[in-house]
């Protein structure tokens, strides 16, 4: 492979890592073992009609004891890179205080594991699953919370850092905080008022910041820090100069409560003014901890939006698309491949930051295994394709995205939707726990083969 895409069309650059990734709560099970303690999730999924048939990740994927084979089938497929998550109540039971060593030694076995198949280890250290002791103590809306995720953070990273360069403090806060506390369909299941979204999410990104701090005190040097964000990516409507100067100012606004405070430690104005007497309390000094400087920004890609160029105060309109806008198997996943050139893109014009990584893309599909034993999710392909095409755009243009990490090697506990949604590139039977790689890992592992589309 050339160095570019100079040499070949659709070539990745040289290097260029492939992975996949996880998170604790939907693939390890052994909910009960070795002294973990209950999370939100555990408690979420157990209230009867919060999760679909009522299911939980109890068992999952049971990766906490297969995760020697799962880990065979990334080596196999080529794999060089893995993002998984720390389930926070492994290691701390309580949120706080003392501390379970059986979940330590888990995850460094786990990592081991990795490291002998050649495989870099990405460490997230909050994929959702709160411990329930801190839920009781009101959870996110307790700015306590943010300093036991960073003393939490700090605590893994010392732990883990001799094995693990790259931490992830958060993924998604824009979705635990959103999904959990607004709309109530994610664990803790509240919907509360927009101030206290607001102050929320303002504990989240804080609690983001105080944990990059924590970490850069306690691990090993060298550990580099970022995080796994999904911002709502502004795509042009078209690519005209008038809208793509829209979505510049839509990605900035829109993702004015996260990615853009943690960027630029500052609200923007028209947040502010937008929420007015609802806007969260904060202190310069908070807004200095939230723009820590990170050493890469993660970005989790799925569904599009699109803007237009407006004369108002915004500069910019979001457009509702058409009811026939092509989706795969959740409801909330349109198909956008373009978001995967823009959100780095746009990232990039922005802030000039030096190191990216999609630490998400993929997609659900209603795969079925075939009279023949093998599943063939060509919808899978098709969107994956098209998706890394327009990431291959950005590369080459010069937005230095280093890797690339598919949502996911194995169907999973899709949370609210429990297992009726898979995002495998490895379908899973439930039933017996038999993986059986799909159309998809085939594809996924050509790409990884010829490091390109082309
Ligand atoms: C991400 N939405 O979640 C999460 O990081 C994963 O844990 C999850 O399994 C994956 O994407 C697939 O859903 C999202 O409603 C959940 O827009 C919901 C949305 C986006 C991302």
């Amino acid at each position: 492979p050339g160095d570019a895409a100079a040499t070949r069309p659709l070539a990745f650059p040289k290097g260029f890592l492939w992975g996949s990734a996880t998170a604790s709560y939907q693939v390890e099970g052994a909910a009960k073992e070795d002294g973990r303690g209950h999370s939100i999730w555990d408690t979420f999924s157990h209230t009867q009609g919060k999760t679909h048939n009522g299911d939980t990740g109890d068992v999952a994927d049971d990766y906490y004891h297969r995760y020697r084979d799962d880990i065979r089938l990334m080596k196999d497929l080529g794999l060089t890179v893995c993002r998984f998550s720390v389930s926070w109540s492994r290691i701390f039971p309580n949120g706080t205080g003392s501390i379970n060593q059986q979940g330590v030694d888990f995850y460094k076995k786990m990592v081991d594991a990795m490291l002998e198949a050649g495989i870099q280890p990405y460490c997230t250290l909050y994929h959702w699953d709160l411990p329930q002791a801190l839920q009781d103590k009101g959870g996110w809306e307790n700015r306590d919370t943010a300093q036991a995720f960073a003393d939490y953070a700090g605590y893994v990273a010392s732990k883990l850092s001799d094995r693990v360069k790259h931490f992830m403090t958060t993924n998604e806060i824009r979705s635990f905080v959103e999904l959990g506390y607004r709309e109530g369909i994610h664990a803790p299941g509240l919907r509360l008022d927009r101030a206290k979204v607001a102050q929320i999410a303002h504990h989240a990104v804080l609690g983001h910041g105080l944990a990059v701090q924590a970490i850069r005190a306690k691990a090993a040097s060298g550990t580099r820090v970022g995080l796994a964000e999904n911002p709502t990516v502004t795509n042009p409507a078209i690519e005209t100069p008038e809208h793509i100067a829209a979505a510049h100012k839509a990605f900035r606004e829109e993702n004015a409560m996260y990615l853009s405070v943690i960027m630029e430690g500052r609200y923007t104005d028209l947040y502010l003014k937008q929420l007015g007497a609802d806007a969260p309390k904060f202190t310069p000094e908070e807004l200095r901890t939230i723009a820590s400087p990170l050493d890469f920004v993660g970005i989790n890609v799925y569904a599009p939006t699109y803007v237009r160029a407006d004369a108002g105060e915004r500069g910019y309109v979001m457009i509702t698309p058409p009811t026939s806008f092509p989706k795969m198997a959740s409801p909330w996943l349109t198909v956008g491949p373009e978001s995967l050139y823009w959100a780095p893109k746009l990232i990039h014009d922005l802030w000039k930051v030096k190191e990216m990584y999609i630490t998400e893309n993929g997609a659900s599909s209603d795969d079925v295994v075939a009279a023949d034993g093998h599943v063939y999710d060509t919808d899978r392909v098709m969107y994956l394709r098209n998706y890394l095409t327009h990431l291959q755009r950005a590369i080459s243009q010069g937005v230095p995205v280093k890797g690339y990490f598919l949502w996911s090697l194995l169907d999973n506990f899709e949370w609210a939707d429990g297992y009726s949604k898979r995002f495998g590139i490895v379908y899973v039977d439930f039933a017996t726990q038999k993986r059986i790689p799909k159309l998809s890992s085939q594809f996924y592992a050509d790409v990884i083969r010829r490091n390109g589309l082309g």
